[in-house]
C-alpha cells in the first residue's frame, strides 16, 4: 500500500516514519511513504503558499493553486488513491473507518493543512475529510500520521507474529484485559495468582471478565455496541456487584 503526504513539512513525515514497525514495513516493501510539497508548485519568487482571507479576518488561508497542483501530481503517481484531507471538521476517526480505509484496496493521499486551513475550493479534489478528534492542532501532519499508522496495522505482514494478536481490543468492541510480565511483585503490587497457574480455562475466563471490567469502568458506552453472550452477562453482573461500594480512583 502507498501513502503519499501533501505537506509543507515533508521532513516531519520522513522523520516520523523512520522508526520501529513502520520503518521495518517500508524496508520490507509492504508500504511506501512519499511526500509532495505544494511549495514546489508555486511560481512566484517567494514561493507563496498562503494569503489573506477574502472578507477579512485574522490569519492566513492556504492558496488553492499550489495545493490543487500537488493533488493532481499525487493522483498521477497513484491513480487508484483516495484523497483524504485532515480537518477538525471531518468525520471522527474510529476503528471501523480505519478498517474501511485499509480494505478499500486504495492507496491514500493525505492532504495536510496549516494556518487557518484550506481555500474551500480545494475540497472539489478531496474524497473524504477525516478528523482524529475534537481538538485543534497547528497542522494536519500528526492526524495524517495517526491515520496512516492505524491503517498500516491492517496490511498483511506489517505486524509481526508477536504483535498481531493485539487486534482484539476495539475490533471486539471491548477494551483489553490487563497484562503483566515479571517481576511477580513490583512495589507491593502482585501479578494476579490465576495468571501464574497453568489453568488455561480459568485464565481465559479471568481475561474476559477483566476486559468487561475495564470497559465498564473506563468506557461503559462501548458495552451497548459490544457483542456479549450469556456468559459475558454473568461476568458483567459480577463486575457490577464488585464495583459497588468501591472507592473510585
Ligand atoms: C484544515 C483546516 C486536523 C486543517 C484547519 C487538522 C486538528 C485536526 C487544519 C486546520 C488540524 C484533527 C489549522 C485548524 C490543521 N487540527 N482534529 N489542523 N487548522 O484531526
Amino acid at each position: 500500500m502507498n501513502f503519499l503526504f501533501i505537506t509543507l513539512f515533508p521532513e516531519f513525515i520522513e522523520q516520523a516514519t523512520s522508526f520501529s514497525i513502520i520503518k521495518r514495513a517500508v524496508e520490507q516493501g509492504l508500504l511506501t511513504v512519499s511526500c509532495i510539497n505544494p511549495r514546489d508548485f508555486t511560481h512566484d519568487k517567494h514561493k507563496t503558499v498562503d494569503d489573506t482571507p477574502f472578507g477579512g479576518g485574522v490569519g492566513m488561508v492556504l492558496k488553492v493553486e499550489p495545493f490543487a497542483a500537488a493533488i493532481r501530481e499525487a493522483k498521477s503517481l497513484l491513480p487508484n488513491a483516495a484523497v483524504v484531507a485532515l480537518c477538525p471538521g471531518g468525520n471522527t476517526l474510529n476503528q471501523s473507518i480505519v478498517e474501511k480505509l485499509a480494505e478499500s484496496g486504495h492507496d491514500l493521499i493525505f492532504l495536510c493543512g496549516h494556518y487557518e486551513g484550506f481555500d474551500e475550493r480545494i475540497f472539489a479534489l478531496v474524497d473524504e475529510r477525516i478528523s482524529i478528534g475534537d481538538y485543534v492542532l497547528t497542522g494536519g501532519e500528526l492526524p495524517a500520521l495517526v491515520v496512516m499508522d492505524a491503517v498500516a496495522r491492517y496490511i498483511p505482514g506489517v505486524l509481526g507474529k508477536e504483535e498481531s494478536a493485539s487486534e482484539e481490543s476495539f475490533s471486539e468492541g471491548l477494551l483489553e484485559y490487563p497484562q503483566y510480565t515479571r517481576p511477580v511483585v513490583f512495589e507491593g503490587m502482585e501479578v494476579p495468582e490465576v495468571l501464574r497457574g497453568g489453568n488455561h480455562a480459568l485464565i481465559k475466563e479471568w481475561r474476559r471478565k477483566e476486559a468487561l471490567r475495564a470497559t465498564y469502568k473506563q468506557r461503559p458506552d462501548l458495552l451497548n455496541k459490544a457483542a456479549l453472550n450469556k456468559e459475558d452477562g454473568r461476568l458483567l453482573l459480577d463486575v457490577i456487584i464488585e464495583t459497588k461500594g468501591e472507592n473510585n480512583g
